[in-house]
């Protein structure tokens, strides 16, 4: 890789940091260190985290060098410290944390400078900068992770949020589109970045099946709920009699009928699918279909899909990332939302979380046998 690349990745990573900090320019200290879910981290504990992830990997791992905190690092160990915990941690805070960040950041733009990120390098951290699309990968998912938590905060504003957010309606046309039955490849290709959970590619087997092209609305979802008195969606409020209002950041903004569906738990979703006639793609067909499908983006889909790894699958580069997470508990979830920034977004992608959570960016589209 030539010093150009390097160039690159130095640029993409403050592009990240921008964003990152950006997302929290709004909120005091006090809101950075306030818990307002039991199921999410307080924003101060996402900023560490992301700071102490890439301090052990791109600096420590990389760059042998020692932490600079001694053993903070385990404060910020996802695994070790459930969201529930997070609250009560003695974690960096303020002016250290802002601080423990930009010095990370510095160190890891020093090493950096010494690594060689050549397709035949001997580390398989560092060939075609795997590590380092690693890292911007992770910071962020975590901005997404901190979205999902600032829908909490009453009065939070941001452009960033206005301009995501405004997307157009579900296309009108035709309603389904085919996939024939035969042999689909799943998966990441060889080359390019991707995480341990979508390799290896191999093919599969699938019926004749049809999905829907475009995902559920708000006016479908609604429907539902009059019909079955099935739970709304997460931040939808009653409006007067009859229709509802999205409640998110503490206003409340009319919902959209055309708009897709999101804050459904995986349980509703499944339960919408079946109320329609059909039921939930899985993974492997949503991947299949995804060339044909529209209105990807808004909302995660749903599938009927639990998070289990593909045959062959080796953790790879630290196993805590998928494998605590396979099995039966956890639902993959596929595409990408309005929170998702595009360098996270790829076909193969596998989101996953509990069928009842619904603080996630989360839709669905359904799909019946042909
Ligand atoms: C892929 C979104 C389920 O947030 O638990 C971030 C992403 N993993 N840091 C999560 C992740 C480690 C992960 N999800
Ligand atoms: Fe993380």
């Amino acid at each position: 890789m030539t010093a150009n690349s390097k160039a690159a990745i130095a640029e993409r990573l403050a592009e990240a940091r921008e964003r990152t900090l950006a997302l929290v320019e709004p909120l005091d200290d006090e809101q950075l260190n306030t818990v307002y879910s039991l199921i999410l981290s307080p924003l101060a504990w996402d900023l560490g985290h992301i700071a102490n992830f890439e301090e052990l990997w791109l600096v420590q791992t990389v760059g042998a060098r020692e932490p600079m905190h001694g053993d903070l690092g385990r404060f910020y160990d996802a695994i070790e410290n459930p969201r529930v915990t997070r609250g009560e941690l003695p974690i960096l805070r303020d002016t250290e944390l802002r601080a423990y960040m930009a010095d990370v950041r510095e160190r890891a733009l020093d090493v950096l400078d010494s690594v060689d990120l050549a397709a035949d390098a001997e580390d398989p951290l560092l060939r075609e900068g795997f590590v380092y699309e690693m890292l911007l990968a992770h910071e962020l998912q975590h901005n997404e992770t901190m979205l999902q938590l600032l829908q909490m905060v009453d009065g939070y504003e941001s452009e960033l949020v206005e301009d995501a957010l405004a997307v157009g309606p579900v296309a009108p046309g035709p309603e389904t589109v085919a996939i024939p039955a035969g042999e689909y490849e799943i998966g990441a290709r060889e080359r390019g970045f991707a995480y341990d959970n979508e390799r290896d590619r191999h093919p599969i087997e699938l019926g004749a099946f049809e999905i829907d092209r475009t995902p559920v609305t708000n006016a479908a979802y609604a429907e539902f709920i009059e019909d079955t008195g099935v739970e709304a969606p997460m931040y939808w409020e009653r409006d007067g009699s009859a229709g509802w209002v999205n409640a998110a950041r503490g206003r409340r903004a009319p919902i959209d009928p055309v708009h897709p569906v999101i804050h459904v738990s995986w349980e509703g979703a499944d339960a919408f699918a079946r109320w329609a006639g059909k039921r939930l793609p899985s993974e492997q067909e949503w991947e299949a279909a995804r060339p044909r499908l529209e209105g990807v983006g808004h909302g995660w889909e749903w599938t009927a899909s639990a998070f289990l790894p593909y045959p062959g699958f080796r953790a790879f580069p630290y196993p805590e990332y998928s494998e605590p997470f396979f099995g039966p508990e956890h639902m993959v979830l596929r595409g990408s939302s309005w929170a998702t920034h595009p360098d996270v977004v790829r076909p193969s992608f596998r989101n996953w979380d509990l069928p009842q959570r619904r603080q996630i960016f989360s839709g669905l589209r359904c799909a019946r046998d042909a």
